[in-house]
């Protein structure tokens, strides 16, 4: 199984990307807003780097499904405004990625940066500046190192502008940690192969709610299970009112958010749910099941070791269910149009 070597095998490519993005010259100069787009897994990538980069750098920053720059462009840009568009794509080849850049050229003042995990493709020609993490060429249909290696490659990229020395040297330490994070399978097992929870919840806020909207996907592509993500607390105005026994809700929690991820943990749980909580969490914190993550690393930094957790969980519930997570159904590794 290919799917689940590439997942658990993150630690040491995250080190290829960290010296890889060091290296680079990429300074951006001054743009009013930096855009980060892409599609499926590559759009989530953006919705989380976007977040991380506004906090670090102080620059706005959003994130845009590429099929929206070119179907309205004008929700997306304001003319007179100066952009930086960070095209994400693993492939370089996704048709929307490819159709948004070329048609930004004459309704925008911009500059282009690619990332990508193939540095020879259309996408990469087109852009300004490329990262390219080519050591990443997954099997998988469904991204794993990818996701990881490009969002962590962006959140040095922010670093790295941003001259923030304490936040590259918390980000120097993800690699190892991620390296050291899958030793015991059994704490996502437990909620993976629980097969009496038909109804599965993803939560995380702030730039962590790009991860959790990830883990969804994951989850659905590996094992076409219907489950849903929400910025923590949007959940308790509409969607708690699907909790009951079936259902388990697996929350991101950070130091930051601690208290309120609490109260929201009991709120789920009175109504019959199930929480697993992935993060970090002070002395007391209670839920059904708790993976604690180190708190050496602050909130800001820490998403790199939440992610192999999500998506072993989808690997491991497809094997419980007898799916092939090396062959997902009705997916192909690049949409074309
Ligand atoms: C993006 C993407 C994936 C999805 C599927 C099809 O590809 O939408 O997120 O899982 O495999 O492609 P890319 O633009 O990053 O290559």
């Amino acid at each position: 199984m290919y799917t689940y070597k590439e997942i658990t095998g993150q630690g040491e490519q995250l080190q290829k990307t960290l010296e890889i993005v060091e290296n680079l010259n990429l300074e951006i100069g001054n743009v009013d807003q930096v855009l980060f787009t892409g599609c499926g897994t590559s759009y989530y990538i953006a919705a989380s780097a976007a977040k991380y980069f506004q906090t670090v750098t102080g620059v706005f920053a959003s994130a845009i499904p590429a099929s929206e720059l070119f179907l309205h462009t004008s929700s997306c840009i304001v003319p007179g405004k100066k952009y930086l568009i960070v095209a994400i794509s693993r492939s370089g080849t996704t048709s929307e990625i490819l159709i948004a850049l070329d048609h930004l050229k004459g309704h925008a003042d911009l500059s282009t940066m690619a990332i990508t995990c193939n540095g020879d493709t259309p996408m990469a020609t087109a852009a300004d500046k490329v990262i390219a993490l080519d050591h990443i060429s997954e099997k998988s249909v469904v991204m794993t190192q990818s996701f990881s290696n490009m969002l962590y490659g962006l959140q040095v990229f922010a670093a790295t502008q941003a001259n923030s020395t304490h936040n590259l040297n918390e980000l120097k330490q993800i690699p190892q940690l991620v390296a050291e994070a899958l030793t015991n399978e059994d704490l996502t097992k437990v909620v993976a192969e629980d097969l009496s929870k038909t109804r599965i919840i993803f939560l995380g806020s702030g730039s962590y709610n790009g991860i959790a909207k990830e883990a969804t996907l994951k989850l659905k592509e590996m094992t076409q299970t219907e489950c849903e993500s929400y910025s923590n607390l949007e959940f308790r105005h509409g969607p708690i009112s699907i909790v009951d026994e079936t259902t388990v809700v697996i929350l991101m929690t950070q130091l930051e958010t601690a208290d309120y991820d609490q109260a929201l943990v009991k709120d789920i749980q009175k109504l019959g749910g199930c929480v697993l909580t992935i993060g970090t969490t002070p002395e007391g914190f209670e839920a059904d099941h708790i993976i604690k993550l180190t708190d050496e690393i602050s909130d800001l930094n820490r998403h790199g070791m939440y992610v192999p957790y999500l998506q072993l969980l989808a690997y491991q519930r497809a094997i419980h269910l007898g799916y092939n997570p090396d062959k997902p159904r009705n997916l192909t590794q690049v949409v074309k149009l």
